[in-house]
């Protein structure tokens, strides 16, 4: 799925500049020294960046169009990044961000916001702390009034700010789940879990209502209706012209065995909804696994097999709340919702996806009807074992067709229960692995690959031919990629290639 970015701000900001230095690789002296037009309109451009992503580089001198009668430009995006000249006086700063943060309640509920003060070369140091100040304070304001908040950056493509920059857009890759190919936006947890609460307390709603009460927009909200109608947990009703929606019988237990359990598993990233009369036992020993379990699931939600990598790692994670009714076996239909969301991602013909919060990882792959979902630590870097745990799934995907198309039909499960010891087996091999390859990347440190990055940026490039040119431009946004992906294993397949550029 191609992800929208938009650049939003005044001009002569620095709006075009970030983008051709970020996603083209641009040499930062050259575009300092020679400056690029002002854009006329809007540009936009696709990139192969960790995935396909359009980005949309504003006119400055149209903002009030952008914010006024042709909002519609910020549609579908995934993250707007509001760029602002950090010489602007910080009333004007905090005006702008007051004008610009309401789009995101009315017009693009599923985006991230940011904001770059840039260009914070050329303000010193007690500038600085007045913008600081002022936004402080502006934050704390719109905490208090509307519960909201905001995330704000200094930043600059001179060299000496170039580290910090990376981070501000590392930051920003992250929470808003770019970082990764095939993440799912942890604000889709939550729209699931709130959808649930929302029936339990409301008991039939108007899918427009829905859409309002969730914030999401309304095919979302449609595409999680239909899928849990499908598994029997939520019914729709007509009535003179508007859809109603409700739990089933089902869905209400459903709502008691998993949804409540749920909610508390992505615990920092859905805090607002946490209420205090559920019982969070921080007592409660988590065990420190890389892997949990995993999980093999039909698109019915059905469950095939559950390896735990030890008696009740896996419900003992997912059921933080402990939950008495909570039921592991009902956890798939969860997934299978969530997998609808993934459908037009597509890796190497499996659809996948990721979702991480602060307390799991989820990570899924799926062929045909059959979901494999591995639960894992959050710190647990699964693109360094992917091949392996890919090979686990596929091998007990072609070695059980028989026994998978039985299940289609009938449901019995029976008959991978054998397969469970050697699941387990093979994901402790997998674990031992990752151990290891971490211990060979131990002595890795991504500030180190920063300062490389810092160094291959100051290549002098004049006396270099075109294409030479170009390799280290492409070796920049490379180098970019691995470093906001945090995958060493990347980033040593191109270390030969940055240390001979740099030479
Ligand atoms: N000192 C300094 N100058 C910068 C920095 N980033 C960009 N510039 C300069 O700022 C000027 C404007 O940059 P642009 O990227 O064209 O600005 P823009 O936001 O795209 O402007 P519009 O297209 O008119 O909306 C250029 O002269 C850049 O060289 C920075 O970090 N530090
Ligand atoms: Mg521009």
């Amino acid at each position: 799925m191609v992800k929208k970015i938009v650049l939003v701000g005044s001009s002569s900001a620095g709006k075009s500049t970030l983008r051709k230095w970020f996603f083209e690789g641009e040499n930062i002296f050259k575009l300092l020294e020679n400056p690029l037009e002002p854009t006329i309109s809007y540009e936009n451009k696709s990139y192969r960046f960790i995935q396909e992503l359009y980005v949309f580089d504003l006119a400055g001198q149209e903002v009030d169009r952008w914010f006024g009668n042709q909002q519609e430009i910020f549609d579908e995006s995934e993250v707007i990044i509001n760029v602002i000249d950090a010489r602007s006086a910080p009333k004007i700063i905090t005006d702008y961000i007051t004008k610009a943060l309401p789009l995101q309640s009315s017009r693009v509920k599923d985006a991230d916001i940011f904001f770059l003060i840039h260009k914070v070369d050329l303000i010193d140091t007690f500038q600085q702390d007045k913008i600081t100040k002022a936004l402080n304070e502006l934050k704390r304001k719109i905490n208090e009034q509307e519960g909201v908040s905001f995330k704000w950056y200094f930043t600059s493509i001179k060299p000496s700010y170039l580290v910090s920059t990376i981070n501000a857009f590392a930051d920003i890759f992250k929470i808003s789940g770019l970082d990764r190919e095939a993440k799912l936006n942890i604000k889709l947890v939550r729209l699931n879990t709130e959808l649930f609460q929302t029936l339990s307390e409301k008991h039939e709603v108007s899918m427009e209502n829905l859409s309002l009460l969730l914030k999401g927009t309304y095919s979302k909200i449609q595409s999680l209706v239909t899928s849990y109608k499908d598994s029997g947990l939520l019914e729709t009703k007509e009535k003179n012209g508007v859809i109603f929606v409700s739990l089933t019988k089902r869905g209400e237990s459903y709502y008691e065995q998993v949804i409540k359990s749920i909610e508390l598993l992505f615990k920092e990233e859905l805090h607002e909804k946490i209420s205090e009369e559920v019982p969070f036992e921080e007592k409660i020993q988590i065990p420190s696994y890389w892997i949990y379990g995993i999980m093999i699931s039909d698109s019915n939600g059905r469950t095939l097999l559950i390896a735990e990598t030890s008696d009740n790692s896996l419900k003992s994670i997912l059921n933080r709340a402990n939950n008495p009714q909570f039921d592991l076996e009902l956890i798939p239909m969860f997934l299978n919702a969530m997998s609808k969301f993934a459908e037009e991602i597509n890796v190497k013909n499996l659809s996948s996806f990721q979702i991480q919060g602060g307390n799991l990882q989820m990570s899924s792959l799926s062929r045909g009807n059959i979901t494999f979902t591995v639960f894992s630590n959050p710190e647990f870097k699964i693109e360094l074992v992917q091949d392996e745990i890919t090979a686990i799934f596929d091998e007990f995907f072609n070695n059980n067709l028989k026994y998978i198309n039985e299940f289609e039909k009938s449901g019995n499960a029976t008959p991978f229960m054998e397969f469970i010891p050697e699941i387990r087996e093979k994901i402790e091999l997998v674990i031992k692995n990752y151990v290891k390859i971490l211990k060979e990347i131990s002595y890795f440190s991504f500030d180190e690959v920063k300062r490389l990055y810092d160094e291959l940026s100051h290549v002098n490039e004049d006396k270099l031919t075109l294409e030479e040119q170009l390799k280290i431009k492409s070796l920049k946004v490379k180098l970019l990629e691995t470093i906001l992906k945090e995958n060493a294993k990347e980033f040593l397949a191109i270390e030969e290639d940055i240390r001979s550029c740099i030479k």
